[in-house]
């Protein structure tokens, strides 16, 4: 009888059995499931994996390495508690008024779990949502007492760690990665003196000069308020729209439409400080400085078309790429460089060091390495320390300060500011991630969420009562850099801010041939996008003063009648640039050490392929460092043509070619024939061979290139055919995967 106590009996008659299996303690002896082992983990990916595990941290120690016993939760083993610590004893049923009957509101378990549930989200950052972080450390190649005091450059070999969150800047947080947009790349340095966070990007100049616009550029660049369209893309009417009545937004558009926006990984681009900061010695001298991480992987990057594709078939790849890496001990690695100068020195330029919008070229100021960063552990957590992490361009730390740049002024207060709200309260740099490693005391009090607990009844200082405790720090603590200022307050730019194309010209002439057509391609896609005539006009106009070539080639691809005049320069006596080439800006100039260390590259099976030769291929691929997958026409068990079974570890349709930088396909008659009338097989090809990468066919692979309409004819160092699997042909694969990309293949329109 529902819902009548029968004495003896449970409410339930079936009670017993319910709390028997989920209510049951694990047995003894059992362990969690290893997380790492995914469920593409085959005899293949298995023996892929580098032998490494990714170093998880021992338990109780912090990202940092500090201390964190208390915050480091983990239920092995544990019963369920409610958030005071009470045992739970069932988790699975509210508590109702007969087992048919109302919820009951005194069901506190029931109410604090929804509670808490209610209010896991917090506000996304409003630029930067989308992000990927990681953990490791800064090491110093020698002492810089000379240039600075900042404790982490003191001595040679000194270890710093960090925490570096990579990011794309307009979409939201559940946007994809491989959006054309700029890259924020952010250091948190743990360093014995305090936090500093060098707040950069994947690109050394910026949109505006001064941080009055900020929030104008944004709003333009972020999904059109009416409609809330597009996300994570800069191809529409208000981004352009407000580009083409900002000239100072132009060199940054030159790199916008480049492939740096576009990069193939996170490992795989360079990182700046964008803004001239200040290096400052113990006697108190400074110099200006610039910061530059360049990848020890080299710098790469995808092309458009496979951008726009692997945003449907991995909107996480980025973040994955960088997870994988580091599980696989694959731990990507920086160096750390500065360009150094002095005010006298700055004064010769033709371009002024305090406007964002430019680069100091590394032909006037070479860069000089001085560590390098490596990036060695995943996070426990995303939300605990990916999300809440708070970056800050105002901590910095002695021995570095600011300089003047009016953009820089605006992001010192702005990051802090963001956190009040983004984070709920003044003390979110007591949240484990955010909180320093050194020592943090001072009179600042309450506030929402504290963590700390002060003792003693003093709060202030100057104080008796407490010994004069905390005391100040005095020189030994951070001192400003005494900067002589005597002038006017005004609202207004300097003198040499009003120039705004010798460097988007020196950018655009820098590049090699493949890139400049792509920097044609993507202003070209970008203004078809945009519907209103006028705002295309403007952007050609303005790229007149950039390149002549460049915006004709623009204007021939919207299919404009003429080309409109060039947009009236602010500059009536611009000076002349020092510099008209620097074969650093262009992507070439970093190739990387010339391996295929982490390259992802597909094995085509199906049944009836030559297993011997692709295993064989397989292993020596695996020895050199890449990832191989088999990849057929359904994932788990086919038979090789000598009757041994294959383990595929992907499908041509839950991992399509845009996910791998090259393929292999090997013999096999009868294999061959049915991946021939396969049109996701062919598809495959198809957009490898369209995206400039390497191939691989041994036998009769060949005929499935032949099939897919990949011409042999012409010559091509990214098409390997050989007769076997044998070393010579392995040996030219492997140097046409290192060279990453065969953009000598690009046609337009494309021939395959
Ligand atoms: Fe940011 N920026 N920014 N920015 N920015 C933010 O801070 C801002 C600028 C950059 O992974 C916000 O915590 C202003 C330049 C990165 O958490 C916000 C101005 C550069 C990240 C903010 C700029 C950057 C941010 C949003 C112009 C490259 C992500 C959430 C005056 C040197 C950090 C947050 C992370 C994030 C303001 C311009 C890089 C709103 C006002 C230039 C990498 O505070």
């Amino acid at each position: 009888a529902v819902g009548k106590m029968v004495e003896g009996m449970p409410a339930n008659p079936n009670k017993p059995a319910e709390y028997g299996l989920a209510a049951a303690r694990p047995p003894a002896g059992a362990t969690a499931e290893p997380a790492e082992e995914s469920a593409l983990a085959s005899t293949l990916s298995e023996k892929n994996r580098s032998g490494k595990t990714g170093a998880r941290a021992a338990s109780g120690v912090n990202a940092a390495g500090g201390e964190l016993p208390r915050v480091r939760a983990d239920g092995s083993g544990q019963a369920i508690t409610t958030n005071q610590g009470v045992p739970v004893s069932d988790n699975q049923s509210s508590l109702k008024a007969g087992l048919r009957g109302p919820a009951l509101l005194k069901d506190f378990i029931l109410r604090e779990k929804i509670t808490h549930f209610d209010h896991e989200r917090i506000p996304e950052r409003i630029v930067h949502a989308r992000g990927s972080a990681a953990h490791g450390y800064f090491e110093c190649y020698e002492a810089l007492a000379d240039l600075t005091c900042a404790s982490l450059f003191a001595e040679a070999g000194k270890r710093t760690p960090v925490f570096v969150r990579f990011s794309t800047v307009a979409g939201e947080r559940g946007s994809k990665d491989t959006a054309r947009d700029v890259r924020g790349f952010a250091v948190k340095f743990y360093t014995d003196q305090g936090n500093w966070d060098l707040v950069g990007n994947n690109m050394p100049v910026f949109f505006i000069q001064d941080a009055m616009k900020f929030p104008d550029l944004v709003h333009a660049v972020k999904p059109e308020p009416h409609h809330g369209m597009p996300q994570a893309a800069s191809a529409h009417d208000t981004f352009w729209d407000f580009i083409s009545l900002m000239p100072e937004s132009t060199h940054m558009i030159m790199w916008l439409m480049s492939d740096r926006a576009i990069p193939r990984s996170y490992r795989m681009m360079q990182g700046f400080g964008v803004h001239t900061f200040r290096f400052v010695n113990a006697e108190g001298q400074a110099k200006l400085v610039k910061f530059h991480w360049n990848p020890k992987l080299g710098t790469h990057s995808h092309v458009w078309d496979e951008a726009v594709k692997i945003s449907g078939a991995d909107p996480d790849y980025h973040r994955r790429d960088l997870w994988e890496a580091i599980e696989a001990g694959e731990y990507p690695e920086w160096e750390l460089g500065v360009q150094v100068f002095d005010e006298a020195q700055a004064e010769q330029f033709s371009f002024d060091i305090l406007d964002s919008t430019k680069i100091v070229p590394e032909e006037l100021v070479p860069i000089r390495p001085i560590g390098r960063m490596v990036l060695n552990r995943n996070p426990d957590n995303f939300f605990a320390e990916t999300e809440q992490v708070a970056f800050c361009t105002a901590h910095i730390v002695p021995g570095l300060d600011f300089t003047n740049d009016p953009l820089l002024a605006g992001r010192i207060h702005s990051y802090v500011d963001t956190q009040i709200s983004r984070l709920g309260g003044p003390n979110f740099h007591e949240l484990p991630i955010n909180a320093p490693l050194a020592p943090v005391h001072n009179n600042q009090r309450d506030g929402m969420h504290r963590q700390a607990i002060h003792r003693g009844r003093v709060a202030y200082e100057p104080n008796s009562l407490a010994g004069g405790c905390p005391f100040q720090a005095g020189s030994a603590g951070f001192v400003s850099f005494p900067e002589p200022v005597a002038a006017d307050e005004l609202r207004g730019k300097a003198e040499k801010f009003a120039e705004h194309y010798n460097q988007a010209t020196l950018f655009y002439e820098s590049q090699s041939g493949h890139e400049q057509q792509h920097i044609i391609d993507a202003f070209s896609f970008e203004l078809s996008k945009v519907t209103v005539p006028g705002i295309r006009q403007r952007i050609v106009a303005t790229l007149r003063n950039v390149s002549e070539t460049l915006a004709q080639a623009v204007a021939a691809n919207l299919g404009m009648p003429g080309l409109p005049d060039p947009l009236a320069r602010a500059d009536g006596s611009a000076p002349e640039p020092e510099v008209g080439h620097s074969a650093a800006l262009s992507l070439l100039a970093r190739p990387g050490d010339g391996g295929i260390r982490t390259r992802k590259i597909a094995v085509l099976v199906a049944d009836g392929v030559d297993g011997q030769a692709a295993m064989q291929t397989a292993q020596a691929l695996i020895g050199k460092g890449a990832v191989v997958r088999l990849v057929g026409q359904h994932v788990g068990l086919l038979e090789a043509a000598a009757g041994q079974s294959l383990d595929a570890d992907a499908s041509f349709q839950n991992s399509p070619s845009v996910l791998f930088d090259a393929a292999v396909v090997p013999d096999g008659a009868a294999a061959i024939e049915a991946l021939c009338a396969d049109g996701f097989a062919l598809e495959f090809i198809r957009d490898l061979f369209r995206h400039g990468k390497s191939l691989l066919a041994i036998g009769a692979g060949r005929q499935l290139l032949e099939q897919a309409g990949v011409p042999l004819a012409d010559p091509d160092p990214g098409l390997v055919l050989a007769d076997s699997a044998g070393k010579p042909a392995l040996a030219s694969f492997i140097q046409a995967v290192a060279r990453h990309r065969h953009p000598e293949r690009e046609t337009d329109p494309p021939k395959v």
